[in-house]
Order: structure tokens, then sequence, then C-alpha cells
């Protein structure tokens, strides 16, 4: 099943959108997807459940964008790579995210293909992966998402500089900026001083199987 995280502005605190995050239920238990991905990797079957992922979050994107709202979904490079898939399958305006990972520059111009048709890309995790910044340099991103590893560590002095600089760069670059795995206020509010456009995490939802519309006057 496909559970929703809220992702807030720091500025109004309103949702500004959500990510879509696939849960396997097992009975009663649910399965979170560290547990579930491997062995469908192994098994060569990831980009089954992408599409899945995609159909759903898609439904669920077009359904809030008429509020002004987007749903996200995350993108294995493996599946955006394949020949039976295209970003032209995608409506303006969705969300995609898709890991910073050397993908051997396979996937870059589908990501570019994906941005001329107003599809928004977002670098999930960054900072934790193959920090290469080939993705900031080419132009390939509208969004960057902060890692929680990172902004774990605020409001410690060295994490705010880090993160600070971070957010700072992809100001200057015209990309917006989601803090991941926001816990705590003294995390928002850092973030918030830094200037961050968005936050996702514990302080503000977690995943659920419920979306919020916000209600248009
Ligand atoms: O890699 P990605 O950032 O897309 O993964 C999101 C995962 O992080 C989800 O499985 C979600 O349950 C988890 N998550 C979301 N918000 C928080 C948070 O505030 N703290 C922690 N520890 N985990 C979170
Ligand atoms: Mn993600």
């Amino acid at each position: 099943m496909l559970h929703y995280q809220p992702i807030v502005s720091l500025e109004t605190g309103e949702i500004q959108g959500y990510e879509a995050l696939a849960r396997w239920q097992d009975g009663t238990r649910l399965i979170p997807p560290s547990a579930f991905l491997p062995p469908l990797r192994k098994g060569r079957s990831e980009h089954l459940l992408c599409y899945w992922v995609i159909q759903k979050a898609v439904e669920a994107h077009c359904i809030l964008s008429e509020s002004g709202q987007w749903v996200s979904f995350n993108v294995a490079p493996s599946t955006i790579a394949r020949d039976d898939w295209s970003v032209k399958r995608l409506p303006v305006g969705a969300h995609m995210e898709v890991l910073e990972q050397d993908d051997g520059g396979q996937i870059q111009s589908q990501l570019q293909e994906a941005r001329r048709r107003g599809v928004k890309i977002a670098l999930d995790d960054f900072g934790t992966g193959f920090c290469s910044y080939d993705r900031l340099l080419t132009n390939e991103v509208d969004l960057v998402k902060i890692d929680r590893s990172l902004v774990k560590s605020l409001p410690g002095q060295r994490a705010t500089v880090v993160v600070k600089t971070l957010v700072g760069l992809c100001r200057s670059l015209g990309i917006e900026t989601i803090a991941e795995g926001v816990e705590n206020v003294d995390q928002a509010n850092t973030l918030k001083e830094i200037g961050c456009d968005m936050a996702q995490g514990y302080l503000y939802g977690r995943p659920g199987p419920q979306l919020r519309l916000r209600s248009i006057d």
C-alpha cells in the first residue's frame, strides 16, 4: 500500500505536498522498503513496484494539484533507464525523487526531458550518496532534499554551517530545499533561520494512508 508523508513550508507551516512511500502490508504488520526492496532488486523486479507506486502517486497528485499541492514519488535510476518506461508518461507538474547516485550518465537525458515537460525533479537524500555535484551543474533538478543524517545534527554548530551553505548554494542555483527527518522544534527553527524552504519529518507527520486536502477558497 502507499503511504503519504506531508512536506510543509517552513515559512507558513502549510502543507505544500506529500511524499508517497511504499509499505508492504503483511497481515497487521507494515514492512518498510528497506526490508522488501533488496529481494525485489535481486529478482530484478524493482521496476514493477516503481511502476505501481508511480501510477498511484500520479493519481493522488492529479487530485491534489487542483489545490496547488503535489505528491512526489521515488523512482530507481534503473527504472528510469528502462526502455519500456518513459518520463513522457508523466503529467506536467508531477514530482519525481531520484537518489544522488552515479548512473554513468544513463538517466541524464531522461531527467532533462522530464524537466522540459514540466516534471519537477527532486534530488533525494542529498549529502549521503555519491555526492557528485553533476546533477546541480547540469541543471537537472528543481529541488534538493537534505538528508536526515545532516538534519539530525542540527542545531549543532558545524551541522548548521554545512546545511546553511547547502541551502545557500541551492538558492543561488534557483533550487528549492527540503529538509528531511525533522523531528523537533529546535531543528525546525534553525532550518527556518537558515532559509530552508520546506521540511518533512515526524514533527509534522508520520507517513500515513490518508491525504489531507487543502480547502480551496
Ligand atoms: O530515503 P527517503 O528520505 O525517501 O526515506 C523516507 C523514509 O524516512 C521513510 O521510510 C520514513 O518513514 C522515514 N522518515 C520520515 N520522516 C522521518 C523522521 O522524522 N525521522 C526518521 N528517523 N525517519 C523518518
Ligand atoms: Mn524520497
